[in-house]
């Protein structure tokens, strides 16, 4: 098998979704850095038009995909032909999807505005925009934290979001959740919106920390801190 090229940046967390479906999968794979002042260029957005990471070429199909939740589901359909990380019956199949485009429609720009708003924002910081995207960051771990808990329907709780396996679906939502303490609650925030995550959403944060000890997920964040300490942005 030749190797996938994904083309990718150590900072934000979108690239590394994929990253964690090509390590579980064990798949070959480079890493290709491009630098923030390449994205909008032609030669980069004749990859992804978007001019945004990550997108990949894999020279095995002749395939060129960009946005992180597609590269992931492009990898599962083409590699994953034992089903570790998906289901192909029903409803497994489609409650997989949903949740992946939930976290893509939920979870990254909504994260992804709290920490533009509350960070890269230049001039003033604009309040009522931290606040609001703060709050979506904890009504969306709402929503995780209540499904995993399973409900009446399941007591006990879930381990994984969909039956009883870890999924790409699961995956997916990783890398943003590592930035939650780190960068989108800070202690200095010029808002009122705080989180203590073991404690507000305690299924959550047990749901995260299984996936964090993943193998492939272990090595991914190894991968990522060696990437963003050589990163030239
Ligand atoms: N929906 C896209 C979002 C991609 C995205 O926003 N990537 C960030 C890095 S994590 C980026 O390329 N930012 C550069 C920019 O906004 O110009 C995906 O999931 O692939």
């Amino acid at each position: 098998m030749q190797t996938i090229l994904l083309y990718s940046h150590a900072s934000g967390p979108n690239s590394w979704k994929p990253v964690l479906v090509l390590e579980e999968l064990k798949l070959p794979y480079e890493l290709k850095p491009v630098v923030w002042g390449e994205l909008k260029k032609p030669s980069y957005t004749a990859i992804n038009p978007n001019g945004r990471v990550p997108s990949m070429t894999d020279p095995n199909t002749g395939v060129t995909v960009f946005e992180s939740g597609a590269i992931m589901e492009y990898l599962i359909a083409e590699y994953d032909k034992d089903n570790l990380l998906h289901y192909t019956g029903l409803p497994e199949k489609y409650e997989t999807q949903s949740w992946l485009h939930f976290q893509m429609s939920g979870q990254g720009p909504y994260f992804g505005q709290r920490a533009w708003f509350l960070h890269f924002q230049p001039g003033e910081k604009i309040v009522p925009a931290i606040e609001r995207y703060g709050n979506e960051v904890k009504r969306v771990l709402g929503v995780l934290d209540s499904h995993l808990s399973g409900g009446a329907e399941k007591k006990g709780g879930r381990q994984y979001l969909v039956g009883d396996k870890c999924t790409y679906a699961d995956l997916a939502w990783v890398p943003w959740d590592w930035a939650i303490e780190q960068a989108l609650f800070i202690p200095n925030a010029p808002d009122s919106v705080t989180l203590d995550v073991e404690k507000e959403f305690p299924h959550f944060a047990k749901w995260h920390q299984r996936l964090d000890q993943r193998p492939a997920v272990v090595k991914t964040k190894e991968l990522k801190a060696a990437e963003t300490a050589n990163s030239q942005h």
